[in-house]
């Protein structure tokens, strides 16, 4: 029987977190025996907010590099730029003519980003979704796996495929949202009530994926708890905690029970520095692997041009149906 389809990607801007590792691309790794997987690296999405050429340019391959560190076996994935597949932007632009303004300015996330960057309110970053949805439906995806903050985004697309393939015919396969087993949303360190990000102000609310380990200990000495003194998964009444929780339980696989039995007792100092090594042992193996990869730039053009190659096989063939479909010459 053939394998089902996966796609996700990240964005390329920024360095990645974390939350980006335990949100996405860790439930990546697990998926790539069972199912036939598609890994963008969503560098046109990067373009909604400014950037310098040259770092978009590098954060792009360091993206590449990560994947790979990360454990995502080339041989067994399609790894590719979004930019270097050309149908991505054609197919976003029909489904454009198919996707209400009403229903993309419910999108929280164009309502965050418009006011976090007032003097840069694009139409890119509004019409957003419409991209990530011709992402998503090039390529037939049953599954796509993301953290929650990106529901909306996934509800909307299959919106978007249901009216066309109502006006059209089937066309397109209705993809299904697929969350990780805890971490689908890691919170900040200094503020737990909003998710960890990249393009977060204060550094300390943040692990990012290169941080050094005496960094990393750092940070989470200094994470934001509670009075209580007990460590007890309780996101309303104790985010902090809960969050070092979801964080410690990605980084070792212990369930949160386990977690609250193993810490019975002691204090939050102890638990801190326990969940900042289970981190620190996480990441240092993908740390090496990725400082490796980078000094070899000729192997990893080759893995995203071959990627793409790949990618356009599938990608054509659906937007030639599409353009049939509506009477695109
Ligand atoms: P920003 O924080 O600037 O909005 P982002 O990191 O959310 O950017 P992407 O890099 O495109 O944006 O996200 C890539 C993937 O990482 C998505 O699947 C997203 O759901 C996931 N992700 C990002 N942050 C978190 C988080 N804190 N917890 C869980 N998953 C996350
Ligand atoms: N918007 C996503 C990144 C992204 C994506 C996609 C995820 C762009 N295109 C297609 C899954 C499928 C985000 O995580 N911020």
């Amino acid at each position: 029987m053939e394998k089902k389809k996966v796609l996700s990607g990240v964005q390329s801007t920024g360095r990645l977190t974390l939350g980006n590792y335990f949100g996405a691309i860790n439930n990546w790794v697990e998926m790539q025996e069972e199912y036939d997987c598609y890994y963008m690296i969503a560098n046109l999405h990067s373009l909604t907010v400014r950037n310098d050429p040259e770092t978009l340019k590098n954060n792009t391959k360091k993206i590449i590099a990560l994947y790979l560190a990360a454990g995502l076996d080339p041989q067994k994935n399609t790894l590719f730029i979004q930019s270097q597949v050309k149908e991505h932007a054609e197919l976003s632009w029909i489904l454009n003519c198919y996707t209400y303004m009403g229903e993309l300015s419910r999108m929280t996330q164009f309502k965050d980003k418009s006011e976090k960057h007032t003097d840069n309110i694009n139409a890119g970053l509004f019409t957003y979704p419409v991209l990530m949805a011709a992402d998503i439906l090039l390529y037939q995806a049953d599954y796509v796996p993301v953290g929650v903050d990106q529901m909306q985004h996934l509800e909307i697309t299959r919106d978007i495929a249901e009216r066309f393939n109502k006006l059209y015919g089937k066309t397109f396969v209705i993809p299904e949202v697929y969350l990780g087993k805890v971490s689908s949303k890691i919170m900040g360190l200094q503020d737990p009530t909003a998710k960890m990000s990249k393009s977060a102000t204060n550094l300390n609310d943040v692990i990012f994926l290169e941080d050094e380990p005496d960094l990393i200990l750092k940070k989470f000495k200094k994470a934001v708890t509670d009075s209580e003194n007990k460590v007890q998964y309780n996101p309303e009444n104790k985010p902090g905690v809960s969050n070092l929780m979801q964080i410690y339980s990605s980084a070792t696989g212990s369930t949160l029970k386990e977690i609250e039995k193993e810490f019975e007792g002691s204090g939050y100092g102890d638990f801190k520095t326990k969940v900042a090594e289970a981190v620190i042992s996480k990441l240092e193996p993908i740390q090496n692997k990725y400082n490796d990869l980078l000094n070899n730039q000729g192997y990893l053009e080759e893995i995203y041009t071959r990627g793409a190659e790949k990618a356009r096989e599938l990608a054509s063939k659906t937007l030639k149906d599409v353009k049939e479909r509506i009477g695109i010459l």
